[in-house]
Parts: C-alpha cells; sequence; structure tokens
C-alpha cells in the first residue's frame, strides 16, 4: 500500500470541503470553460498522482527490501553501474508523460480560445478602471457599472456571452472561477474571452491582476439571468433616468458640485466618463464595485467621504454640507 499517499488524499478532501462552501470555487465550474479547465487539471492531477505513488512507493519498496544488513567486518554487496535498459526507461516515460500533459493542455486552450462566436451571442466589452468595472453592449446600446447582466446559455440553444477586454489605465485580470479562466485586460492590447453559465444566479470574482492600492476592492459580480428577466433588465437599463422635481435641488448640485464631471446621468447633460455610470445605480447591489451594499446609508457615507470604504479610491471627497449631501443622496435613490 503506497501509504505516502495518504496525507496527500487527506490534504484534497479537507481543501475540496473548504472550496465547496466558497462562491468562488474552482471545483464546481458552471459554465463550458470553466468546464473544460477542471477537466484538465483533474486529468493532470491524476497523472501526477500516479507518478507520486509509483516511485513513492519503488523508494519504500527499496529502502526496506535492501537496507543494510550487513554485520561488522563484511563485504559490501556488489555494486552496479549503468545499465542502458533502465537510463532509456527513466528517459522515454518522462518524454511520454510530458508529451501527453503538453497536447491535452494545448488541446484545452485551442478548444477555449478558438471557439467560433455563435449567432446569437451577447457580446460585451469590458474596460477596466482603478478599481471598478465598465460594460458596455455594444447591440444593445448599454453602458452599466460593476455589474455584469449576461443570460443563462441553455447547451441545446446557446447564448454564450463573448467579452472583449479592455483597460483604461493599468493592467487588471478579470476572474470569475466558475465561469471561466483568468484573462488580463492590459493597456493598448485587447483580449477576448467568454463564457457560458448554464445555471442562473450571482457568480463573484475578482481583479486578479494587482493594480494599485483598492485592487482589493475590485470585485467582480456577474448576474446570469434567464433570457426574460435579462432582456427586461436591458430594457430598463436602457431608459434614461426618470427624475422627479421634488429632488430638482439634488439635481442641480450633481452639475454644480462636478460630479457630473465624471459621471454620467442618461437624459442630463452629465455625461462624464472617469466614475460609473450613475443612470440606474439604484438598480445596483452594491457600490465601489462590489465593496457595500447600495443603501441609501452607505451612499451617503460614501459621497460624504468614499475613503471611509475605499482608502484609495479615485474618487476624490466633495466639500459639501451636510443639507448639500442629503440633497444629492435624495436625488441619488430616485435613480432606480
Ligand atoms: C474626479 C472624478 C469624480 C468626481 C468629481 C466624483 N466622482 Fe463619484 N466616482 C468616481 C470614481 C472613479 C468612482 C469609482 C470608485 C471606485 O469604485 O473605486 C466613483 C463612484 C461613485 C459612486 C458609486 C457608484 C458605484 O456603482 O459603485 C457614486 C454613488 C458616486 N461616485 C457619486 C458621486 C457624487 C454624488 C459626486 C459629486 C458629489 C461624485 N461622485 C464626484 C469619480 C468621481
Ligand atoms: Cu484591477
Amino acid at each position: 500500500m503506497a501509504w505516502p499517499a495518504l496525507p496527500l488524499l487527506v490534504l484534497l478532501a479537507a481543501t475540496r470541503a473548504a472550496a465547496l462552501a466558497s462562491p468562488t470555487n474552482i471545483f464546481a465550474p458552471a459554465s463550458t470553460p470553466a468546464h473544460s479547465i477542471y477537466r484538465l487539471s483533474i486529468f493532470e492531477l491524476e497523472v501526477l498522482g500516479a507518478i507520486f505513488v509509483v516511485v513513492s512507493s519503488l523508494l519504500a519498496y527499496a529502502a526496506i527490501r535492501f537496507r543494510d544488513g550487513r554485520q561488522e567486518g563484511q563485504a559490501e554487496p556488489p555494486q552496479i553501474y549503468g545499465s542502458n535498459q533502465m537510463e532509456l526507461a527513466w528517459t522515454v516515460l518522462p518524454v511520454l508523460i510530458v508529451v501527453v500533459l503538453f497536447l491535452s493542455s494545448a488541446q484545452v486552450i485551442h478548444r477555449v480560445q478558438d471557439a467560433p462566436e455563435p449567432p446569437g451571442s451577447i457580446e460585451v466589452t469590458a474596460v477596466a478602471h482603478r478599481f471598478w468595472w465598465e460594460y458596455r453592449y455594444p447591440q444593445l446600446g448599454l453602458v452599466v457599472a460593476n455589474e455584469l447582466h449576461v443570460p443563462v446559455s441553455d447547451p441545446s440553444r446557446p447564448t454564450p456571452t463573448y467579452i472583449h477586454l479592455l483597460s483604461a489605465d493599468v493592467d487588471h485580470s478579470f476572474w470569475v472561477p466558475r465561469l471561466a479562466g483568468k484573462t488580463d485586460l492590459i493597456p493598448n492590447h485587447p483580449n477576448d474571452m467568454w463564457i457560458d453559465p448554464h445555471q442562473s444566479g450571482l457568480y463573484l470574482g475578482q481583479c486578479a491582476q494587482y493594480c494599485g492600492t483598492e485592487h482589493a476592492k475590485m470585485l467582480l459580480r456577474v448576474y446570469v439571468q434567464s433570457r426574460d428577466e435579462f432582456d427586461r433588465w436591458a430594457q430598463g437599463q436602457q431608459q434614461p433616468a426618470v427624475t422627479s422635481s421634488s429632488v430638482a435641488v439634488g439635481s442641480a448640485l450633481f452639475i454644480s458640485k462636478a460630479c457630473f464631471a465624471c459621471h454620467t446621468i442618461g437624459g442630463t447633460i452629465a455625461a462624464g466618463k472617469a466614475g460609473p455610470d450613475l443612470t440606474h445605480l439604484m438598480s445596483r447591489d452594491t457600490i465601489g464595485s462590489g465593496s457595500v451594499p447600495n443603501t441609501p446609508d452607505n451612499l451617503q457615507k460614501w459621497v460624504r467621504n468614499p475613503a471611509v470604504f475605499k482608502t484609495g479610491t479615485l474618487m476624490p471627497a466633495q466639500d459639501l454640507t451636510d443639507q448639500e449631501l442629503q440633497q444629492i443622496v435624495a436625488y441619488l435613490v430616485t435613480l432606480r
């Protein structure tokens, strides 16, 4: 029995149990690219596990079977040097194993990266900013922030989402482990990836390339919805902001306090691009790229001084009186 493999198995079981409870569980793929990567990693783990078991068993066998049982004064047993057969075996076998591992990796990379885009796919351009995400849907004429919505992809009638990855500043990386492998967003070097989530739900991830102080709070949220729900969501997002005269003071302050220079609110003159689009701010569950829940209370704290949630954020605190702050937030919470 290969007893040295036991700690490895225990470790594997423990890791797996811990990982299963995690929303970024790499052992629970829910989309074709993630499945392919998962299967490949299990295959490689099996090959490497088998090598480990064979080598450690031979080692244990040799150590026990040929241990030194000589009495005092006895001569050494005959020493053997060189064996063409053995040298051939330990050269050819590893080369074969490496070739098999190389070919299986190459096959998965080809299958994931060169997959043709089927008609009816959703196209998204993701632009990474320090420290938030912008998502454009060119087919739908939409720009949203931080919470990516995509339809579920039924394997019998696939509607995958193709994501074109750009960066507005430094390197970032898009990684939602249950949906696909990591892909970097590099300035002046567009990358592409795709996902076809088989189940609706919320999938979490994280910018996976250090991009500055608030890298850790550059979280990814992918909302996978039924086709109907997705279409309804898109329709809602296409509408301009509906303003009410009761918050006219707040909306005027949004312009006079420079917020409009960095933020867009559809249907108003605010068309800034340095920060997230706020047209339908209240349709999002979180603010600050997944940092905190989107509640009126948190909005108030955020607008007073965003650094309380994200120390290194690129949104400066505005010089507002308490009353101005309340009026602006009263306006923001009407942006549904
Ligand atoms: C210099 C540009 C700039 C100005 C001026 C600015 N913001 Fe921001 N704002 C940003 C950036 C950048 C972010 C994203 C920060 C992050 O998540 O790291 C942001 C985020 C936000 C968010 C959270 C949005 C989300 O979905 O995460 C709100 C709300 C907001 N700003 C409101 C305001 C208001 C109100 C004002 C005016 C009082 C204002 N901003 C002024 C750049 C700016
Ligand atoms: Cu980043």
